[in-house]
């Protein structure tokens, strides 16, 4: 059995929909989830005319391949109606590969680790949260290490979202 982290980030209403909507998703496809992270809502990186994300990440056991997992994901992000019209850009759901078993590769499609997942508090944060001393191959450090060697700006704003901003949200939905 293989054993991989998994990034999600949404920041399209309604943001807490897309995050449950994918973890069951991913649990109809061969996917087990161990450890779930808190909710955190983020500012955006990158493309920052945007609204701001809530990310979160789980820690999955599959019998999938990091290219099945990659397809999977994939297909998931498709079905949650995510168009991709600005790189880094807005979306109901992307749902990242972080580390798959001890894998380092590089391929077209596939960079394992996520090669920018070292310098993003929205995903260390999270991730330290369920794996502090999970070792990244590609870098030889743990969460832990790469979050105390982030920039504080990096960290900055990064907030465990609220239970009762999550009630307003889902009855956003609803309505
Ligand atoms: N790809 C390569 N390696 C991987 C991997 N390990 N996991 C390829 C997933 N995909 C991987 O991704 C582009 C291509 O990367 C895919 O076709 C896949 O073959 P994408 O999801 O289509 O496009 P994207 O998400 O716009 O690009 P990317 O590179 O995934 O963006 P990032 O780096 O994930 O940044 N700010 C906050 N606060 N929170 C966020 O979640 N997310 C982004 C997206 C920017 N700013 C953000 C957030
Ligand atoms: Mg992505």
């Amino acid at each position: 059995m293989n054993k991989a982290y998994l990034a999600l980030g949404t920041n399209i209403d309604p943001r807490q929909s897309y995050l449950s909507r994918a973890m069951e998703l991913l649990e109809n496809e061969k996917i087990t989830i161990l450890k779930k992270s808190s909710i955190y809502e983020t500012p955006p990186v990158g493309y920052t005319d945007q609204a701001d994300f809530l990310n979160m990440v789980l820690e999955v056991q599959t019998v999938l391949s990091s290219e099945g997992l990659l397809n999977t994901c994939q297909t998931i992000e498709k079905e949650l109606g995510r168009e991709r019209l600005i790189r880094f850009g807005p979306r109901t759901i992307d749902l990242d590969i972080l580390v798959y078993n001890d894998e380092n590769k590089k391929t077209e499609r596939l960079t394992i680790p996520h090669p920018r997942m070292h310098e993003r508090g929205f995903v260390l944060v999270p991730l330290h949260e369920i794996a502090p001393n999970l070792k990244l191959p590609s870098l030889n450090k743990t969460t832990d290490e790469l979050l105390q060697e982030l920039p504080a700006k990096e960290k900055k704003d990064i907030t465990i979202w609220n239970k009762s901003e999550q009630g307003k949200e889902l009855r956003r939905f609803e309505n």
